[in-house]
């Protein structure tokens, strides 16, 4: 059974070792990993959406293409693509988002800047709050906010959740967003890039935010219109922003962005998909594929993540 990897070469040492150690696992012994391959033959997909392979049509058999990211917008509305699409839940991509989160949030919340960068060798005591009194929105309450506002949470931030649907101990819609940024003294953008997503951190959004309030985007630069920000940033209504994503990736050289005294530009690194750990989730979706069980993490096409 031939599964095919579309991904950066350099990946391919990783995958070709943890994938077939994670089928063995599994309990999947006939499954063999190839980076070429007869479209007409192969099984499944492992897909980066940065690999070239852009016209499905040819893969008649597939039974389900499995993205290597956990985000799937430029894949999600490929009308080729008609085989089951499933994206990355992945305990590496998750461990690594905390990580960046609770870094960042730390950085902003503790004003480490003020000791690490001190010529005037100017002696401030001025000790910064407790966590609990720091107020922290997450945008996005999926896979990985949830789990970055666990993180938060266990360090005491009060930590307001706000996503799409309705659910217990957390806002939706545009009057619970609007409490969210109200509140918001640090502010987590990671939600998907959809059509409803786009642009959701506009002018009037911004404006909403507390005085000196902080971001950070490490969800997909489209969530925040640029022009906006940077006009907030220069009146000095947002203290600070902390991106680690963009609209064009790398991000160009001449961008404000990059010489902006109140922005921190991270080169998307806030969480990487682990072939270690990602090889069990793939391997999982092709025993389930084989035995006839649902597939996890499907996308739903409609509402586009
Ligand atoms: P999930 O699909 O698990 O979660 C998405 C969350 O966003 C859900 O809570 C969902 O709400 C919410 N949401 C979606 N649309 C809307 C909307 N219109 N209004 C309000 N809330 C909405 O995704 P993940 O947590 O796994 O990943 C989130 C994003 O993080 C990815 O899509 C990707 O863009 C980004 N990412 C960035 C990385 C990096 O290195 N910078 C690495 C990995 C991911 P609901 O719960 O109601 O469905
Ligand atoms: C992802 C990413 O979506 O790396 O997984 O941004």
């Amino acid at each position: 059974m031939p599964l095919i990897l579309f991904a950066a070469p350099s990946l391919w040492p990783e995958y070709r070792d943890a994938l077939p150690a994670a089928l063995a696992e599994a309990g999947v012994d006939d499954a063999t990993l190839v980076t070429e391959a007869d479209p007409a033959k192969v099984d499944y997909i492992v897909y980066a959406p940065a690999s070239p392979l852009r016209d499905f049509t040819p893969y008649t058999r597939t039974k389900a293409v499995l993205n290597l990211w956990a985000g799937v917008e430029r894949i999600v509305g490929n009308a080729t693509l008609t085989q089951p699409l499933a994206r990355m839940v992945d305990p590496g991509l998750t461990e690594g988002m905390v990580e960046w989160v609770v870094g960042h949030t730390l950085r902003h919340h503790l004003g480490m800047d003020r000791h690490i960068v001190n010529p005037g060798r100017v002696w401030d005591p001025t000790c910064p709050p407790l966590a609990r009194e720091r107020p922290v929105t997450m945008l996005g309450m999926g896979a990985l906010g949830a789990a970055c506002a666990n993180a938060l949470r266990a360090l005491h931030f009060p930590v307001t959740g706000w996503s799409r649907t309705e659910k217990p101990g957390q806002l939706h819609g545009e009057h619970g967003l609007r409490k969210a940024l109200s509140s918001a003294q640090i502010l987590i953008a990671l939600l998907p890039k959809t059509p409803e997503t786009e642009n959701i951190l506009n002018a009037d959004r911004l404006a909403l935010l507390p005085k000196g309030a902080v971001i950070l985007n490490p969800g997909r630069g489209p969530l925040i219109d640029d022009s906006a920000l940077l006009a907030a940033l220069n009146r000095g209504h947002i203290g600070h922003a902390t991106l680690d994503v963009f609209r064009v990736e790398p991000l160009p050289q001449d961008h404000p962005y990059w010489s902006h005294p109140r922005v921190t530009v991270t080169p998307h690194i806030a969480a990487d998909t682990r072939a270690f750990t990602a090889s069990r989730v793939i391997a999982e979706n092709i025993r389930r594929g084989e035995t006839g069980e649902p597939f996890l993490h499907l996308v739903d096409r409609v509402r586009g993540y």
